[in-house]
């Protein structure tokens, strides 16, 4: 990490859609189609720039551990990684959704001890501990809607959007546990290290996402 080189870790999949456009009004544009390309590393129209594009899970421990100064990433990933070692100084307010825990239909959720699938063991966990439910929590990486009705568990916690993957798979929303959007986050040195790079950048990012808010509620 040299201190006038400034790596950016960005979330692959739905939040780079979204994010490319606001990078782009903070001045940022990749110098190659990132969607037409294999690589996982990517210079851009700043010199001093590099874009990485990984999985959001990622995207925190590179942050927290100073081989990317920048992260993008939905706060439920942020919640689940759990450190406090990087600074989240901005909501770019892309991305929405709500983390949740969702059961079938109907279901009564009355055992003593609930079994709850989710990717997410430490919201899961946290979430439960403090409603006082003693919970076994099943770890899955995927097609977590699928769990209950085999057998697995009684409840899953997911993020939700607009709830219809849910309701395909015959399972209705519970509880709210955490609103999500797409977040910054800096690395605690840089931060301070590289000051009015880091600085300028937030300042581009904070304008394109005030801007956009003013388009969306004029249109
Ligand atoms: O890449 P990987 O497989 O590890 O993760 P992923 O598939 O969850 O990544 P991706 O690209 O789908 O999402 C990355 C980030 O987008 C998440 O960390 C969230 O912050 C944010 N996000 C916003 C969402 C959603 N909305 C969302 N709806 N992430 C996932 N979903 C999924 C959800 O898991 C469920 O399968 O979409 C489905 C629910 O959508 P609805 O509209 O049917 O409710
Ligand atoms: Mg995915």
């Amino acid at each position: 990490m040299s201190d006038k080189n400034l790596v950016i870790a960005l979330t692959k999949g739905r939040i780079l859609d979204e994010v490319l456009p606001l990078l782009e009004q903070a001045g940022i544009v990749p110098a190659e189609d990132i969607f037409k390309s294999r690589k996982l590393i990517f210079a851009c129209n700043l010199p001093h720039v590099q874009l990485m594009v990984i999985r959001g899970s990622d995207v925190p421990t590179y942050v927290e551990l100073g081989s990317a100064d920048i992260g993008i990433a939905g706060k439920d990933m942020i919640m689940e990684y759990g450190s406090r070692g990087f600074y989240e100084p901005l909501d770019l307010e892309i991305a929405g959704c709500r983390l949740m825990s969702a059961a079938p239909i109907g279901a009564k959720l009355d055992s003593p001890r609930l079994r709850v699938a989710s990717k997410f063991v430490n919201v899961a966990k946290n979430y439960f501990y403090e409603q006082g439910r003693q919970v076994d929590i099943i770890k899955l990486s995927g097609a977590l809607e699928l769990a209950p009705f085999m057998g697995l568990c009684d409840c899953i916690v997911d993020v939700v959007d607009t709830g219809n993957t849910l309701r395909a798979n015959g399972l209705e929303p519970r509880d709210h546990i955490a609103d999500v959007s797409t977040r910054v986050i800096v690395n605690r040195a840089s931060m301070k290290i590289k000051h009015d790079l880091v600085q300028s950048l937030l300042q581009r990012l904070q304008q394109a996402v005030t801007a956009n808010k003013k388009t969306s509620t004029a249109s």
